[in-house]
């Protein structure tokens, strides 16, 4: 039996500038992902510098961060079975050159740093990562009416 699970998608300011955060939304949607948290914000140094701990003594640091507050983002908790690996698989690989074509990544960027998206790489980052991002009155339990739909009943109950 596979679990519902929640992730955490970070649409960065390359996306944002560019125009693409209804693709981007819409390729989530059309996939099945059920949105349970959805905002705009702007990101800073505390944040980033939780969220980014793991790379703090790479080069790349301090510009990962001037890029990631270069404008805003938008931040979203997508729910579904598996969720965590779907959203990765929707998004491809880190580098947006070597993304298979298909993929967010693969699409629409050329990049390793501006590559439209973040999403969380397990279950217990993303727990992490939802917790770093949303209160929990800006998460939302609801029914959508496609649910009977995206899953078979073997899968839901
Ligand atoms: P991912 O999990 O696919 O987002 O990839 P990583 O955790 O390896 O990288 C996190 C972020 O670090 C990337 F989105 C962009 C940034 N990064 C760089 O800016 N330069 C690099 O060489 C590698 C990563």
């Amino acid at each position: 039996m596979k679990t519902k699970e929640k992730t955490l998608l970070i649409i960065k300011p390359d996306a944002l500038q560019r125009n693409l955060l209804g693709e981007i939304i819409h390729r989530f949607e059309r996939k099945g992902l059920k949105i349970v948290g959805l905002k705009m914000i702007q990101l800073e140094d505390v944040l980033l510098n939780s969220h980014y701990a793991h790379h703090k003594d790479k080069p790349f640091f301090e510009s990962l961060k001037k890029f990631m507050k270069s404008s805003p983002v938008v931040v979203l908790v997508l729910e579904g079975l598996e969720a965590v690996k779907v959203v990765r698989q929707i998004c491809g690989a880190t580098c947006g050159r070597e993304a298979d074509i298909g993929t967010i990544r693969g699409d629409f960027s050329m990049s390793t740093q501006t590559n439209i998206v973040h999403a969380s790489d397990s279950l217990e980052t993303a727990e992490m990562e939802i917790k770093r991002f949303f209160k929990e009155d800006e998460l939302f339990e609801y029914q959508k009416i496609d649910f009977p739909y995206l899953y078979s009943e073997d899968e839901i109950n």
